[in-house]
């Protein structure tokens, strides 16, 4: 019962983990004292990346939407105040770890109180349905060298279509390194997550049946 309880709540870990998105936030964009979107839905586990673009801004969590206050919270989020760069923007990185509206606002001069340089995110439970999605970052690729634009209707062959389909054959999804450059990269990080979360699976469901 209790190995079968397990082998459970690792499958449902699976989907959990798969869905995980990194959202892109910017911070003085276009020289304004704002973030961009300033309001959007994510879901818990997610990350929201700040990439400071222009002006000299911070992040820091409040408790409510336009309170120019730091948040009463031990583990709020805050950041240094970072100088804008649009070609090469410093970034900060939070992780949404509670369901619920997230504050935050710039400390910077009067960008709060005068400018309204304060936004919210509403952060739903894990793997629920995003109403008002944000803008997805692009993942990172460390050592990709550039590849050649791929015709558009190769798309459906080499692209894996869900979380589902990579799960039930992964070494298929793992021996196919030629993903078109067109197709989401997040996509390939989801797929790479539920890979090894399924290693992990299929080694307790083994141990589940000796
Ligand atoms: C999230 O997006 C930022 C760019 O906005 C990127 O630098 C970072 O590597 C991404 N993180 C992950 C885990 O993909
Ligand atoms: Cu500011």
């Amino acid at each position: 019962m209790i190995k079968h309880l397990s082998v459970v709540a690792l499958i449902a870990s699976l989907f959990t983990f798969a869905n995980s998105e990194n959202w892109s936030v910017k911070v003085g964009d276009a020289g304004k004292n704002a973030f961009t979107p300033a309001t959007f839905d994510a879901n818990v586990g997610d990350t929201v990346t700040f990439s400071f673009v222009g002006g000299n801004h911070d992040v820091f969590q409040a408790d409510a939407f336009g309170k120019c206050v730091k948040s009463a919270l031990p583990d709020a989020f805050t950041t240094p105040i970072n100088a804008g760069n649009a070609a090469a923007p410093p970034t900060a990185v939070w992780t949404l770890a509670k369901e619920g509206p997230a504050y935050y606002y710039c400390t910077v001069a009067d960008h709060c109180a005068t400018d309204q340089m304060y936004a919210k995110i509403n952060v739903l439970a894990a793997g629920k349905a995003l109403t008002a999605p944000g803008v997805k970052a692009p993942a990172e690729q460390p050592k990709a060298p550039p590849q050649p634009a791929a015709p558009a209707d190769d798309l459906p062959n080499t692209t894996p279509k869900s979380t589902t389909s990579s799960a039930s054959s992964p070494t298929a999804a793992a021996s196919a390194p030629a993903t078109p450059k067109a197709a989401s990269s997040a996509v390939r990080i989801d797929n790479q997550i539920s890979i090894a979360v399924l290693g992990g699976d299929l080694l307790s469901l083994t141990s589940y049946f000796l």
